[in-house]
């Protein structure tokens, strides 16, 4: 964990100095190629960059959400550092459609890999598909794609492990009995639908959590307003409400914020960002929200740039027990995911509580 913290610091300092002389096109909420800058657009036909290297580019959820920012650039670094051109992409909404012009405007620059985080399993399958066949690598990072949409998927943390940590906040922060709700992202998102369903099977596979209710999965789809309403929509509707879970970094601030504000009883945990958490995480009546988890969404996209990098360069083809160095994040092997695909795992999924939070707040 020490040399994530110093890698963290590391890359976000890099990035600040490279700003200056970097060549990669960073369109916040372009869903097409139509704004494209002056250094892509001098890359040519095959999407090379004018010194003859290679050009990977990174589609996140959408615009606005500073995780998406952070991994943007942690994958930027890494690619920049390398010698390629990187090519951010935040589409303007959280949905399919909006990935599916994004992936076909780089489809038409010819650009060496893809990179996503899907916001639909299959939707984006016909555009992935038309980009393998073009040649264009592809992996995601954050949510995944089915299996035939992608050659891998750079997972964050173990979805089980996930699933049993949120599980065991929630007993832990409910005192083990009574009310709790779901505040997720959209209902389409492969990632916070896995995470759900894995904290369901923890809750039904053992009697500790018999006196546990879950009353509704609301969905803030990742929009900070949405958020907030459904928040209010639920102290509304659910009088003895003890804990919301949201595992989403954009819901889980709404909610600390509203709590907070209301002078709520309801307690918070879920997955979130220390930089947008500090002021809500704390033990006491004061504080909304106790303790949370994440991972190091900067260190996501880097991993995600090393993967794009390997896939591009032929040593991986993202099948099971290929192997890989990420650089100084160390070696890597592609594992069987549960669902058919591949995958490879950044690490666990990591808790913040108020003996931490303010080591963590300025790294991410
Ligand atoms: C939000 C996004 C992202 C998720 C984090 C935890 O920012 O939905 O996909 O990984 O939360």
């Amino acid at each position: 964990m020490k040399r994530r913290i110093l890698s963290a610091i590391l890359c976000a300092g890099l990035v600040a100095s490279m700003v200056m002389g970097c060549g990669s096109n960073n369109d916040s909420g372009d869903s097409n190629s139509g704004s494209d800058t002056k250094t892509e657009s001098e890359a040519g036909d095959n999407g090379d960059s004018g010194d003859g290297g290679k050009t990977y580019a990174i589609v996140t959820k959408a615009a606005g959400n500073p995780f998406n920012e952070k991994t943007a650039e942690g994958f930027q670094e890494v690619i920049e550092a390398q010698g390629g051109t990187a090519i951010v992409k935040h589409p303007e909404a959280a949905t399919a459609d909006a990935q599916v012009s994004v992936i076909q405007s780089l489809i038409s620059q010819g650009v060496d890999s893809i990179c996503i985080a899907a916001n639909d399993e299959n939707a984006l399958q016909a555009a992935l598909e038309e980009a393998m066949a073009a040649g264009i690598k592809v992996c995601c990072e954050d949510s995944k794609t089915n299996p035939d949409s992608r050659q891998v998927f750079v997972n964050q943390a173990g979805v089980a492990e996930i699933g049993q940590a949120l599980m065991d906040a929630v007993y832990d922060i409910t005192g083990g009995e009574g009310q709790w709700a779901i505040l997720s992202a959209t209902s389409q998102a492969a990632n916070q639908n896995a995470w759900i369903e894995a904290m369901k099977s923890t809750m039904e596979g053992d009697e500790k959590y018999s006196k546990l209710e879950l009353v509704e999965v609301a969905y803030g789809d990742d929009e900070p307003q949405k958020s907030t309403d459904q928040t209010q929509a639920l102290l509304a509707k659910y009088k003895d409400l003890k804990v919301i879970c949201a595992p989403t970094t954009v819901g889980i601030n709404a909610a600390a914020k509203v709590l907070q504000d209301e002078k709520s009883s309801v307690k918070l945990t879920g997955l979130g960002l220390p930089s947008e958490m500090a002021e809500y995480i704390g033990d006491d009546d004061a504080h909304s929200c106790p303790y949370m988890y994440l991972w190091n969404p900067i260190d996501l996209g880097r991993l995600g740039a090393y993967t794009s990098i390997a896939l591009v360069d032929g040593t991986i083809t993202g099948k099971e027990g290929d192997k890989f160095t990420a650089g100084d994040m160390g070696d890597y092997e592609i594992v069987a995911a549960d669902d058919g695909g591949t995958e490879m795992i950044l690490g666990a999924p990591f808790k913040f509580d108020s003996s931490n939070i303010d080591e963590w707040k300025d790294v991410y």
